[in-house]
């Protein structure tokens, strides 16, 4: 193919934008990666704060098939299951997976986004830092980044949108042709808390764990960093009555609904008052697209595409896929953008709005059911049917975290799987008097094994 035609302009040198870099980049693509922010490896990472994410597997694969596996471990915390605090009770240790190999893994975003940075430069990728696109002519394609500098112009060949929820390219695309585009705001928003290291510098609490405090309407959450602090993050209502953004407005206020609803956690943040008044309430949102592509002048993915809630440590995850497909269609189209970028639409697009769904339903998961005796239950008996049928019964968040079968898939499954675990506990309160017969007999009949491919992706 001609070599203009394996030249290839990515917008936004966040997550998405530099996995992308390195896989196009490593098969010898031309690329221009083009961020608003300063190079963080100059200037440190976006606040200075220290903002980690659940690495799982379908992320950590797309991370082996780039060859930055290695790195981004090197600095990762594993996390083993999550940790239910109750507001009364026993707090404790729910196992993710059957052992450590089924686990996943906490990471620093800044840390993260340098390596894959500095891997995507190693392989050739070209790095403009302080440019933020502006405008597209998408008739001259030519595209206009304001820099510290004035505004640049330059043409392209084909756009890459990984420029994240509030993607620029997207509304430039937008203009030449409606993208169908719609957002479901959540009601709930989010504020970001820290515990720091102990008096002896070790962890606080359990490092390796994700920590839930789940209180039926709100919850807060901890993933643990490599610096052995916990980045905290507390999900509420905007509005409404206590507590939420709106009732809670200061850091006086969100002391008072610790000491009320997290009492185990308040000791744990010192520089909570500061941190509450200093740190904005985050926003939530589902966005979807009809379109993804305009022809073969651009492309969006990750959360540009369908930016989603993240209630199951998920979003990354799937912008990963999202630059593995896109990177491997590029690459079979041999130049034909605009057949790869349809391609790439009609393999993700059912994909996203699943995780979508699945992600909105593991708030009330995370906030209101991790610690009531039915859902315990309902987890054992999903071990229970995983060891009784293996290879055709595997646990809803396994196939999230752990498998990479495609997200319409494992929602499939999960629903179908959902009502058996329902009915089958309905009234019992032990594994003992589960009707075995009966539950062997509807999974034979209704869940057909799982392929080899639908495991290994
Ligand atoms: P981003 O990471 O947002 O990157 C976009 C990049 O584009 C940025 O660098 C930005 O500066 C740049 N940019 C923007 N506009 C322009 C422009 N006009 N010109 C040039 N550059 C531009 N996901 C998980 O998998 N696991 C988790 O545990 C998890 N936890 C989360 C917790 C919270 C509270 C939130 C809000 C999200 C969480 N996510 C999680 C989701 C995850 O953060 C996103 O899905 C992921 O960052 C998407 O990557 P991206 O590259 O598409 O976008
Ligand atoms: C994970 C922000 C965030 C990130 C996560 C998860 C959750 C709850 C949240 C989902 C989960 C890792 N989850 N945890 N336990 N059960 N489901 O797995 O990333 Cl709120």
């Amino acid at each position: 193919m001609p070599a203009e035609a394996r030249a290839a302009t990515v917008i936004g040198g966040g997550l998405a934008g530099a996995l992308l870099a390195i896989l196009l980049a490593r098969r010898g693509w031309a690329v221009e990666v083009y961020e608003q922010r300063p190079d963080p490896r100059v200037h440190g990472y976006a606040g200075g704060r220290s903002i980690n994410l659940a690495l799982a597997e379908r992320g950590l694969h797309a991370l082996r098939l780039a060859g930055a596996d290695a790195a981004v471990l090197k600095q990762a915390v594993m996390m083993r299951g999550r940790f239910v605090h109750p507001l009364h009770g026993t707090p404790g240790l729910q196992r993710y997976g059957r052992d450590d190999t089924e686990v996943i893994w906490s990471i620093n975003r800044g840390e993260l986004n340098i390596a894959l940075l500095d891997l995507a430069e190693s392989h050739g990728a070209r790095l403009h830092f302080g440019h933020a696109l502006e405008r597209v002519d998408f008739e001259a394609r030519i595209a206009h980044f304001r820099t510290g500098s004035g505004s640049q112009a330059r043409p392209f060949h084909a756009l890459l949108g990984a420029d994240g929820a509030g993607s620029t390219l997207r509304a430039e695309m937008a203009r030449v042709q409606p993208l169908g585009e719609h957002t479901d705001w959540l009601d709930h928003g989010y504020k970001e808390l820290e515990i720091p290291p102990a008096a002896d510098g070790g962890f606080r609490i359990e490092p390796h764990a994700l920590h839930i405090w789940p209180r039926g309407q709100y919850m807060c959450i901890a993933l643990p960093n490599d610096e052995r602090t916990f980045t905290v993050t507390l999900f509420l209502p905007h509005a409404g009555p206590w507590p939420s953004f709106a009732s809670v407005p200061d850091g006086a206020a969100a002391e008072a609904l610790f000491a009320a609803q997290f009492p185990d956690a308040l000791p744990l943040i010192p520089r909570l008052r500061a941190d509450y008044d200093a740190h904005p309430v985050g926003r939530l949102g589902t966005l979807t697209l009809e379109r993804w592509h305009l022809d073969g002048r651009a492309v969006l993915l990750g959360d540009a595409a369908h930016a989603m809630v993240p209630f199951h440590g998920q979003g990354m995850n799937c912008a990963f896929e999202d630059c593995v497909a896109l990177a491997a269609h590029m690459h079979a189209a041999a130049g034909d953008c605009a057949a790869a970028f349809a391609a790439f639409e009609a393999e993700r697009k059912p994909n996203a709005a699943a995780i979508q769904q699945m992600a909105l339903e593991n708030y009330i998961e995370m906030r209101d059911r991790v610690d009531d005796a039915d859902y315990l239950l309902q987890r054992q008996l999903e071990l229970a049917l995983q060891k009784r049928h293996p290879g055709r019964f595997a646990p809803h968040y396994a196939m999230v975290s752990f498998m990479r079968i495609p997200y319409a898939q494992a929602l499939a499954r999960s629903e179908l799987q959902r009502g058996l675990l329902q009915q089958a506990t309905r009234g019992i309160a032990t594994l003992a008097e589960v009707d075995w017969a009966w539950l062997d007999a509807q999974i034979a009949a209704r869940l057909p094994p799982l392929t080899e491919a639908e495991v290994r992706g």
